[in-house]
This record gives structure tokens, C-alpha cells and sequence, in this order.
């Protein structure tokens, strides 16, 4: 029998808890889970060349169709033939449906069960998303994973605003399947509910009946407590199919991936490296630094020696400290790349620990202590 087209195979599971090693198939190439995908919002993550980020590991990333719609338009990105093509990026991309970034970014002027009007934050523009259109701008970007259309509700809201916008969000995951027609794209359904677990388990049901190729926990992250994202993570896995991909939505720190690993979450996002790389800042040794700092103008040593990136692997820490300083866009880039790297590296490391079964005791020490050191 052939093989879909988007193949999924569990290779791995760790025998103490529910982590797995995975390997998702898609148009544009092969996942290997768990993986943590870089944030290419306007269809380049920021600061770093496709080929750069190539070498970070990476091998999904993910882009926003509210931004691409609003600019340059999913017309142009098709015209271009496709996304991958557009920004030169021939792996797999998974782009996010708007439903999160509408109701984060934007100035909302009404939403009700038929979709979403908001102005541009760019110009004012008024604009209106429904299931079907946000199906319509990802079929023309041609990412390899397309979002459904969802509604995230903030934190906190009550329980009938939370049991609302679910059962939107299920109702607008039917109409953005009617109106799906590219087979060569996969369409991941988003669970909600808050912080709810009534709620969130009929979610999980409702998405779940669907037999769709993967499906995201939503609604995390979104300025609940941080036990409270894990409780959401862990009664949620079991829930959802065993043979599916599962992408936990918008996070990407090391504690929180490793605890969302030992629940059995393949996929995550996050635009922490990015930024923090934006803004001057590298992910070392459990820690974050400062690179303006005085204390590293003299410090000739590469940024993290454990790190194989690009930056640390021809850089000392006191020259890009010299750049952020003198605010040479080289810093941000080498910091960028140093940041990606290092979340990459370590969904490689829970995946090399799973392999070999020692998840459990390896990165123990990561769920239990946000400020454990490196030990992988
Ligand atoms: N829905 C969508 N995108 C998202 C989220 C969500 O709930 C989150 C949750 N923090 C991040 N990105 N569509
Ligand atoms: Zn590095």
C-alpha cells in the first residue's frame, strides 16, 4: 500500500514516560520529532538567511497568514510560486491561520460566528477573516501544514466566553475542511478551552473525530499560570491520537519543551530566540545573557563553547560585543542564529536520549528546576 503523503511514524518511546521520537512526512521533506520550528512570520525569520538557518538544524518553520496577507499578499507570494520558492526555503513550512494574531495584534471590531473584522495594524485598513478565507490565503502561500482558522481566548476569561469561542472554533474547523482543496497540504486542527478541563476535553474529542494528519493545543501561553500550561499539556496528550503529530502552540522554553516531551508533544514554536537575539541577548548554559554587558568587552572566548552554531564557532563573545554595542546588524544575526541553534540542539537532545532510554533521567533535572544547567 502507498505510503501517505503525510506519513506518520512513531520510531521511539521512552519507556517511563510518554515521550516519543517521531518522524512526520510532508510535501517539502521529513520532520523529525520532537523539533522545535523557528518563527518566519513575514516569511523570513528575522535577521538570518535561509541558508544560515538551514544549518541551525532546522527543518520546519513557520509563517503567519495575517502578516502575509496584509503584506505583501498572498497573491504575490503565489505568483511567486509559493512561499518556498518566495523566501527560497525548500523544507517544510507550516503556516499559522490568523486566529491568534487577529485577536493578539490587531484592533478588533467585531467577531461573531461568521469570522472576524479587525484593522490593519499596519494602516488602519478594515479586514475581514473567516474559516474559508484563512483556508484560501494558506492554499495560495502553499505551505506544507496550513492552521485552522481558531479562536484563542485570553487569560483570564469565563467559562461561557471559553465554551463560546470552542465551540467556534470547532464549528470553524468544519468550514475551514469544506473549504480545503489541495491534497498536497495538511490541515492541523487546534484544540481550545481555556483552562478548563471540561472544556478542553471536549475539545480534544471534538478535534480529535475530525482524523485529521496532526493537531495543535491551543489557548496556551496566553498569561495563565505556568503549572497551569502544564496541567492544560498534560491532560490534554493523552487525549488525542497516539498516531498523530502534536504541536503545542507558541512555546519554546527549555523547561516547558521538556515537560511537554515526557507528555508526548512532537512540535513547537516560539519567537523568543529571534527576539531575544533582536535585542542583544544569547541563551547560554540555562541562562540568558546580555552581550552590551561590559563584562564580555574583553572576553575572547566563542559565546558558548559547548555550541556548535556559526557564531560559536568563529566568534568570541567580547567581538559581538563590540556589534551589538556599535548596533551592527552582524550581532543580531550571530545572535539569532546562536539562539535557534541552541533550542534545535536541544529537541535533538531529547530526541537522542529517548532513543537511547534515557530521557527520564536526563532531562529530569529540566522539569523540576527551571534554573538547571546544560547537562546534555
Ligand atoms: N491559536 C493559533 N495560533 C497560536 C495560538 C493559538 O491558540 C497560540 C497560543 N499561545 C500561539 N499561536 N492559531
Ligand atoms: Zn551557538
Amino acid at each position: 500500500m502507498k505510503k501517505p503523503l503525510f506519513d506518520f511514524q512513531i520510531k521511539s518511546r521512552c519507556k517511563t514516560t510518554l515521550a516519543r521520537v517521531c518522524s512526520f512526512k510532508t510535501p517539502n521533506g521529513i520532520v523529525n520529532t520532537p523539533k522545535f520550528m523557528p518563527v518566519g512570520t513575514l516569511g523570513t525569520v528575522k535577521g538570518v538567511t535561509s541558508q544560515q538557518l538551514e544549518k541551525t538544524g532546522a527543518e520546519m518553520i513557520l509563517a503567519n497568514t495575517f502578516h502575509l496577507h496584509l503584506q505583501p499578499g498572498e497573491k504575490i507570494v503565489q505568483d511567486a510560486g509559493g512561499l518556498h520558492k518566495f523566501m527560497s526555503w525548500n523544507k517544510p513550512i507550516l503556516t499559522d491561520s490568523g486566529g491568534f494574531q487577529v485577536f493578539s495584534l490587531a484592533k478588533l471590531n467585531k467577531i461573531d460566528d461568521e469570522g472576524v473584522s479587525f484593522q490593519s495594524p499596519r494602516d488602519g485598513k478594515h479586514i475581514y477573516l473567516t474559516p474559508e478565507k484563512a483556508i484560501e490565503i494558506q492554499m495560495a502561500l502553499g505551505s506544507d501544514v496550513a492552521m485552522a482558522f481558531d479562536q484563542c481566548p485570553p487569560y483570564p476569561a469565563s467559562e461561557s466566553d471559553v465554551e463560546e469561542a470552542c465551540k467556534r472554533t470547532h464549528h470553524w474547523l468544519e468550514r475551514c475542511l469544506n473549504a480545503h482543496k489541495k491534497n498536497d497540504q495538511a490541515v492541523f486542527g487546534i484544540v481550545q478551552g481555556g483552562c478548563f478541563p471540561h472544556l478542553r476535553e471536549l475539545s480534544a474529542k471534538i478535534v480529535s473525530g475530525f482524523g485529521l494528519p496532526g493537531i495543535a493545543i491551543g489557548g496556551v501561553s496566553v498569561g495563565e499560570p505556568i503549572n497551569q500550561m502544564h496541567k492544560i499539556v498534560r491532560e490534554t496528550c493523552p487525549l488525542l491520537p497516539q498516531d498523530r503529530p502534536r504541536y503545542l502552540m507558541g512555546i519554546g522554553t527549555l523547561r516547558e519543551m521538556a515537560i511537554a516531551v515526557a507528555n508526548g508533544v512532537d512540535m513547537f514554536d516560539c519567537v523568543i530566540p529571534t527576539r531575544l537575539g533582536r535585542h542583544g541577548s544569547a541563551l547560554v548554559n540555562g541562562e540568558t545573557w546580555n552581550l552590551r554587558n561590559s563584562r564580555f568587552k574583553d572576553d575572547y572566548s566563542s559565546l558558548d563553547p559547548t555550541c556548535t552554531c556559526e557564531a560559536c564557532t568563529g566568534y568570541s563573545r567580547a567581538y559581538i560585543h563590540h556589534l551589538i554595542r556599535n548596533k551592527e546588524l552582524l550581532g543580531l544575526t550571530l545572535l539569532s542564529i546562536h539562539n535557534l541553534t541552541h533550542l534545535i540542539r536541544f529537541t535533538g537532545a531529547m530526541r537522542q536520549a529517548i532513543t537511547e532510554g534515557c530521557f527520564s533521567e536526563d532531562f529530569a533535572p529540566w522539569q523540576s528546576d527551571s534554573k538547571a544547567r546544560h547537562t546534555w
